[in-house]
C-alpha cells in the first residue's frame, strides 16, 4: 500500500480536533446546513456497518457543504433510554448509566475514527437529566392542553419482556425485540392524542421532501377513510340504536346483518338471557387475542347475538351478530355488513349461511368491490358509486339517519412504561381523590431514583414503585412511577441540537429560527410509522405552543439501504457474515472504508459487502497518492505540465458531477467521476499541481484523512475540509458534438453526434439507436466500418 493509513488517519483527528474544525457557530450571517443522521441506542457492541452505511453519507454531504461555504450544523448523539439498554444492564448487573456511558464513550472513539465530522459539543444524551428535563417539561405541557391522559385500555402485554409494547413494537403477535408472545390485557396507562393532529399530519406530508414510500407509510398509518356514520334503531328498543361506521354508504340495500366488536358496549345490553351464556363464552375467547392476530385470522368467527336491527330505509329486520373481525377501536365498532360487496363479510355470511344480496353490478361473482351501476337499491338504482355515494349521503342527512363522516385509522400514542431505563412520567397524584398535578418546570427534572433492582416486576408494577420515599412525594402525593417509551426523548432531540446548553428552554427562539428545519435527516425505513410520525407530531405541537419555530421538523429525509453479508444475506452473528467495521479499518484505512461505502452502489439499496470491492477502492487512493508522491515520498508533481484540452474538460467535467451527485445524493457516480479523471491523468506524460489539487478538494469530502494530508505535502496552507470547493468552467464542461453522418453500404440513413475522441464502438452503439439505420442491418452482417469523427460512419454489411 502506498500510504500508511494508521498514521495519517490519527494525525488528521488529532488535528481537526484541536482547530474545532467542525464547530458550527452561532449567531453567523452564513448560509446554514443542518445535516443529522438518527442517533444510535449506545449498544455495548459498538458501532456496525449498518452505522457507517448511515453516518458517511451525512458526513460526505457536511463537508462538502462546508466547502461550498455553508455554516454547517452535524451533530450525533446517544438514544441512550430503551429496552436494549436495559436489558444489557440487567444482565450484567451494572447500574444502567454506567453501562451506557461506556457504551457512549466506545462509539465516540469509533465514530471519531471514521472521521465523521461531528460537533461533539452539541452532543447529547436523552438518559442525561439536563436533556430529558426538557423531554419531561413537553410532557407537562402536552398535559396542561389535554393532550397526555390516562386511560384503561386493552394493551400489549409481553409476559416475558414484562412490559406493554406500542402497537408499532409488535409484529405478527410478537415483540419486535426478541420475538415474544404478546398478549391482550387492560391496563391503566398514560396516552397522547397524537389522533388530534390525524389531518395536519397528513397534510404536512405535502410540504417536505421524503421518499415516496415513507409518504405513503405514514399517510396508511393515519389511514383517512370517507365515509358515513348511519344509525341502526334496535328491534325492540326505544331509545338505543346502534351506530356504523361505513365507507360504502352506498351498499345500504346490500346489508343483511350487523356485526359488533366482542367489546362493544351494547352487546350485553341487548342480548336476551337465554343467549348470554353462548355470547360470553365467545368474547372470552377473543379478549386473550391480539388485535393483530384477530386481523390475521383466516377463518371468521363469530356469534348471534339473538338481537335485530332495524334497516333504517327498508325496515327489515337485520340480525346482530358479535365477530372479532370488526376491531372496539376503529370508526365506532360496529358494522352494517353488506356482504355481496366486502370480502370479509362475505365470509362471514357463507360459513354462517346470511343473506348475500347484490346491489352494484360488474364482476363475474360476489363478492364485488369494484365500481357498477347500482341494482335493487330503490332511489340509488342506475347509478354510478360515487354518485350513489353522495345521494346516500345527503338522504341520510336530511332523515336525521346519519351523516358524512371522516375517519382515522390512527390510534393515540401508548405513553408509559412500567420499566426502569425511561424518563419518570413528571407528575404526582392526589392520595385522596387520584387527581392529578404535573409539576412546574422548577421541580424538573424528576431524576431517576435508585432502586433495589431494575427487572421489571411479575405484577406489571414499574420498578420506580420499590423506592417508597421517592414515591412519597409529599403528605397528599404520590409520584407516578411509570417512565416514558424510548421513543421520547427522540421525538424533539433535533431540537436541542441548535442550542444544546440552553438552561432556561429547551431551545432559544433565535437558534431555532437560524437551524431548522433540519435540511437533511437520514436513517433507516423502519421507523416510518414510529419516530418519524412522532417527531413530526411533537415538532407540530411544540409550533403551536411557541416552543418550536417550524411545523414540520425535517425539510428532506432519506433512508441509506442496508449493508449485507458478503453472501448477500443480512448480517447476523448465527451466519457468521458480519464484517467488524474496526478490523476493515485496521486493514484498509478509514478513508478505503469511507469511499467504499459510497461506492458499492445507491445509498438507499440494500447491498452486500465485498472485500474485493475494498481492495479496489484502496488502489484507487494508492494510484492517487503515487501519482503526486515517489516512492521516496517525495513530490513528484511538475509545475507548468501541459493540460490538454481533453484532460481539462474532463476535470471541469468531474467538478460539476461531483457537486451535483453529492446534492442528489448519488455518491457512487461520484467515485466513479474521479476514478475517471484519475485514470485520465495516468495516460498523460507528465502531472501538475493544477491538474491534482482540484482532485483532491473534491475526493476530501469522502477520504478526508488521505486528502489533508496530501494537501500538506503538496504545500498548501490550511484544511483541505474548509477550503472553498473548485470553481468548474461551463465552457469546458460542454462536449463539442460532432454532427456525423450514418452510412449503410454507402447510402446515408441518419445522422449521429459524437465527441472527438468517441471509439468506433461507441459511435455503432449510437447508429444502432437510429430506426432507420436498425431496419437497413436487420439479419445482415457487419464485415467494415469506416468512420471518422464529424464527418461520416459508414457501415458495410451483408
Ligand atoms: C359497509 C361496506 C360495504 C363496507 C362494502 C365496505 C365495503 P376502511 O376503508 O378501512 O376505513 N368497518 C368499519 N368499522 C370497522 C371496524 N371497527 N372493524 C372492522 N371493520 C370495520 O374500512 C371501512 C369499512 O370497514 C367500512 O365500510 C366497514 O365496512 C368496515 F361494500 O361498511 B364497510
Amino acid at each position: 500500500m502506498a500510504y500508511s493509513h494508521q498514521e495519517i488517519d490519527s494525525k488528521w483527528q488529532d488535528l481537526w480536533t484541536k482547530n474545532q474544525i467542525y464547530k458550527a457557530e452561532f449567531p453567523s450571517t452564513k448560509p446554514k446546513y443542518y445535516a443529522l443522521d438518527m442517533f444510535p441506542y449506545p449498544s455495548a457492541k459498538g458501532l456496525h456497518v449498518g452505522h457507517l452505511a448511515s453516518y458517511t453519507p451525512t458526513d460526505v454531504v457536511s463537508r462538502y457543504k462546508r466547502a461550498q461555504g455553508f455554516n454547517v450544523l452535524h451533530p450525533m448523539g446517544f438514544d441512550a433510554f430503551g429496552l436494549p439498554a436495559e436489558q444489557f444492564a440487567i444482565q450484567t448487573g451494572t447500574h444502567p448509566a454506567l453501562t451506557t456511558e461506556e457504551a457512549i464513550n466506545n462509539f465516540r472513539r469509533q465514530m471519531d475514527a471514521f472521521g465523521f465530522s461531528f460537533d461533539w459539543d452539541r452532543s447529547l444524551s436523552t438518559a442525561d437529566p439536563k436533556f430529558y428535563k426538557w423531554t419531561q417539561f413537553i410532557f407537562t405541557e402536552l398535559y396542561k392542553k389535554g393532550l397526555a391522559y390516562q386511560k384503561e385500555v386493552p394493551v400489549n402485554w409481553c409476559p416475558a419482556l414484562k412490559t406493554v409494547l406500542a402497537n408499532e413494537e409488535v409484529v405478527d403477535g410478537k415483540s419486535e425485540r426478541g420475538g415474544h408472545p404478546v398478549i391482550r390485557m387492560p391496563m391503566k396507562q398514560w396516552m397522547l392524542k397524537i389522533t388530534d393532529y390525524s389531518e395536519p399530519l397528513l397534510q404536512g406530508l405535502d410540504t417536505v421532501d421524503f421518499p415516496d414510500r415513507t409518504k405513503e407509510g405514514q399517510k396508511n398509518w393515519i389511514g383517512k377513510s370517507l365515509g358515513a356514520e348511519i344509525r341502526f334503531a334496535i328491534k325492540g328498543e326505544k331509545t338505543e340504536t346502534l351506530t356504523v361506521f361505513t365507507t360504502r354508504p352506498d351498499t345500504l340495500f346490500g346489508a343483511t346483518f350487523m356485526v359488533l366488536a366482542p367489546e362493544h358496549p351494547a352487546v350485553l345490553e341487548i342480548t336476551p338471557t337465554e343467549k348470554l351464556p353462548e355470547v360470553k363464552a365467545y368474547i372470552d375467547s377473543t379478549s386473550r387475542k391480539s388485535e393483530v392476530d384477530r386481523k390475521a385470522a383466516k377463518e371468521k368467527s363469530g356469534c348471534f347475538t339473538g338481537a335485530f336491527a332495524i334497516h333504517p330505509i327498508t325496515k327489515k329486520e337485520l340480525p346482530i351478530w358479535i365477530a372479532d373481525y370488526v376491531l372496539i377501536d376503529y370508526g365506532s365498532g360496529a358494522i352494517m355488513a353488506v356482504p355481496g360487496h366486502d370480502e370479509r363479510d362475505f365470509e362471514f355470511a357463507q360459513k354462517y349461511g346470511l343473506e348475500i344480496v347484490r346491489v352494484v353490478e360488474g364482476g363475474d361473482e360476489l363478492p364485488y368491490s369494484g365500481d357498477g351501476q347500482m341494482v335493487n337499491s330503490d332511489f340509488l338504482n342506475g347509478l354510478s358509486k360515487e354518485d350513489a355515494i353522495k345521494k346516500m349521503v345527503s338522504h341520510l342527512e336530511n332523515q336525521n339517519l346519519g351523516h358524512g363522516q371522516v375517519q382515522y385509522k390512527l390510534r393515540d400514542w401508548l405513553f408509559s412504561r412500567q420499566r426502569y431505563w425511561g424518563e419518570p412520567i413528571p407528575v404526582v397524584k392526589n392520595i385522596k381523590d387520584g387527581s392529578i398535578k404535573p409539576l412546574s418546570l422548577a421541580e424538573l427534572p424528576v431524576e431517576l431514583p435508585e432502586v433495589a433492582n431494575y427487572e421489571p416486576s411479575e405484577s406489571g408494577e414499574a420498578p420506580l414503585a420499590r423506592n417508597t420515599a421517592w414515591v412519597n412525594y409529599s403528605e397528599d402525593y404520590t409520584r407516578e412511577v411509570d417512565t416514558m417509551p424510548g421513543s421520547a426523548g427522540s421525538s424533539w432531540y433535533f431540537l436541542r441540537y441548535t442550542d444544546p446548553h440552553n438552561e432556561n428552554e429547551l431551545a432559544s427562539p433565535e437558534a431555532q429560527k437560524y437551524w431548522m428545519p433540519v435540511d437533511l435527516y437520514l436513517g433507516g425505513p423502519e421507523h416510518t410509522v414510529g419516530h418519524l410520525l412522532y417527531s413530526r407530531f411533537w415538532q407540530r405541537f411544540l409550533y403551536e405552543q411557541g416552543h418550536a419555530t417550524t411545523p414540520e421538523p425535517y425539510a428532506k429525509l432519506a433512508h441509506q439501504g442496508m449493508i449485507l453479508g458478503p453472501d448477500g444475506e443480512k448480517m447476523s452473528k448465527s451466519r457468521g457474515n458480519v464484517i467488524n467495521p474496526d478490523d476493515v479499518k485496521a486493514d484498509f484505512g478509514a478513508d478505503a472504508i469511507r469511499v467504499y461505502i459510497c461506492f458499492m452502489g445507491p445509498y438507499d439499496r440494500d447491498k452486500p459487502w465485498s472485500t474485493d470491492g475494498i481492495y479496489g477502492v484502496r488502489r484507487f487512493l494508492d494510484r492517487i497518492w503515487r501519482l503526486c508522491l515517489d516512492e521516496d515520498q517525495n513530490v513528484q508533481l511538475q509545475d507548468g505540465a501541459e493540460f490538454p484540452e481533453d484532460a481539462q474538460k474532463v476535470l471541469h467535467k468531474t467538478i460539476k458531477k461531483v457537486a451535483q451527485d453529492i446534492e442528489s445524493l448519488n455518491f457512487n457516480t461520484a467515485v466513479s467521476a474521479m476514478m475517471i479523471y484519475t485514470n485520465e491523468l495516468y495516460k498523460l506524460p507528465k502531472v501538475s499541481k493544477e491538474m491534482v489539487l482540484p482532485l483532491i478538494q473534491i475526493l476530501a469530502p469522502f477520504a478526508p484523512h488521505f486528502c489533508e494530508e496530501l494537501w500538506q505535502r503538496l504545500g498548501q496552507t490550511g484544511f483541505v475540509c474548509v477550503t472553498p470547493w473548485p470553481q468548474y468552467d461551463e465552457n469546458l464542461c460542454v462536449d463539442n458534438l460532432l454532427v456525423t453522418a450514418v452510412q449503410v453500404n454507402g447510402k446515408t440513413r441518419g445522422t449521429i453526434d459524437v465527441e472527438a475522441n468517441t471509439s468506433e464502438d461507441e459511435a455503432l452503439k449510437l447508429a444502432h439507436n437510429l430506426k432507420t439505420v436498425q431496419a437497413q442491418l436487420e439479419g445482415k452482417n457487419i464485415v467494415k466500418v469506416i468512420y471518422k469523427p464529424g464527418r461520416i460512419l459508414n457501415i458495410i454489411a451483408k
